[in-house]
């Protein structure tokens, strides 16, 4: 029997990733879609569009219970993957409340709805993010690792791991969370600080623009290759018991040593062209954020391969070779 699976966040670069894994796997995908990106197929499916004849889209709205109770009751699907959120952690400090309703509501739709549909055999997955552990209490960060987010969108994840653990425990549900360390990609937003210097250096080499602007280029983080982190998600849904897994790299890197390598690939310094702009720093700074994956590597042998300067590289080549072609 062909397994059925439905991605929220479809669109999305983890959600398009996904829906290729799986597609390639053989099941039949659906993903939820708000219709607005229906009628702007351009703007917003150009992340899935060389996939659209192979996937089912349905337009929804994750901020309406009926909205994703009808989908989930026409499809009743094997996998349930939830990854569509407000996720830029900057917005969510100008934008509490839509972040925090929007991020947990739909969380709590999701799994309201296939409690309530007693789907017994659909299998659910929670994207949670390392933004949970904030100021962190050791490092690296495990399982057990105390949460304390400093960001709304981090509380509304702490949020949307504690229904997708208490469906779990309360219900039965096979229900899982991902605690998914920075995972970026040819396919990551632009307002994301990856991205944000890859463009901008491919931008500035091509003589397009001018200065690189950055907030706290001290951050650390752990930055993955986002492929190889949806099939860690897979991976969790395969177990015949639901759990909650740490996914990363183990190591950690500045937002200034990105910059110095994605400048140092078209031969430039970054240096010369970087601004520090006070308005790009956040409220409460998440300063270094570095996984312990032994979990899942023990568990499915889940490690990464795509090295941090490998990722970079081809960051800034797609980006280079992408904008030389438009000029
Ligand atoms: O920031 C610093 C910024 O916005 C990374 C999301 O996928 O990963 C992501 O969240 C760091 C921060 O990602 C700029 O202050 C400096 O320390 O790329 P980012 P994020 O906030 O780590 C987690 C795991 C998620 O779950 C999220 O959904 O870079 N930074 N200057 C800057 N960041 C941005 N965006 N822009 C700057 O100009």
């Amino acid at each position: 029997m062909t397994k059925k699976a439905i991605i929220t966040g479809i669109t999305g670069q983890d959600g398009s990733f996904l829906a290729e894994l799986l597609i390639n796997k053989g099941y039949e995908v659906h993903g939820i879609v708000r219709r607005v990106a229906i009628e702007d197929p351009n703007q917003r499916y150009w992340r899935i569009k060389n996939n659209l004849n192979k996937i089912n889209i349905h337009a929804g709205t994750m901020e309406n219970y009926s909205s994703i109770f009808k989908i989930i009751n026409k499809i009743k699907p094997d996998e349930f993957y939830h990854l569509a959120a407000q996720s830029f952690v900057s917005d969510s400090f100008n934008d509490e409340y839509s972040t925090l309703s929007s991020n947990i509501n739909s969380t709590h739709y999701c799994l309201s709805a296939i409690k309530e549909l007693d789907l017994k055999k659909t299998k659910f997955y929670f994207a949670g993010s390392s933004e949970m552990f904030g100021k962190v209490h050791e490092s690296p960060q495990n399982e057990s690792t105390p949460f304390h987010p400093r960001s709304i969108y981090g509380i509304s994840k702490v949020a949307g791991f504690d229904l997708t653990r208490y469906y779990r425990e309360a219900y039965g549900m096979h229900a899982s969370s991902g605690i998914l360390f920075n995972h970026e990609s040819e396919r990551r937003g632009y307002e994301f600080v990856t991205r944000k210097i890859s463009y901008s250096a491919a931008m500035i080499k091509l003589g397009l623009q001018k200065n690189l602007e950055l907030g706290n280029i001290d951050a650390k983080r752990d930055w993955g290759y986002a492929p190889e982190y949806v099939n860690a998600m897979w991976l969790m849904l395969q177990d015949k018991k639901a759990d909650d897994y740490v996914v990363g790299t183990g190591k950690a890197y500045s937002v200034r040593d990105f910059a110095n390598i994605a400048f140092k690939i078209l031969n430039m310094d970054y240096k010369k062209y970087l601004k520090i702009k006070k308005h790009l720093y956040r409220p409460s700074e998440v300063e270094t954020l570095i996984s312990d994956p032994s979990k899942i590597k023990k568990k499915f042998g889940w490690k990464t391969k795509v090295s941090f300067d490998k990722l970079v590289e081809r960051m800034v080549i797609n980006d280079y070779d992408a904008l030389k072609k438009r000029v």
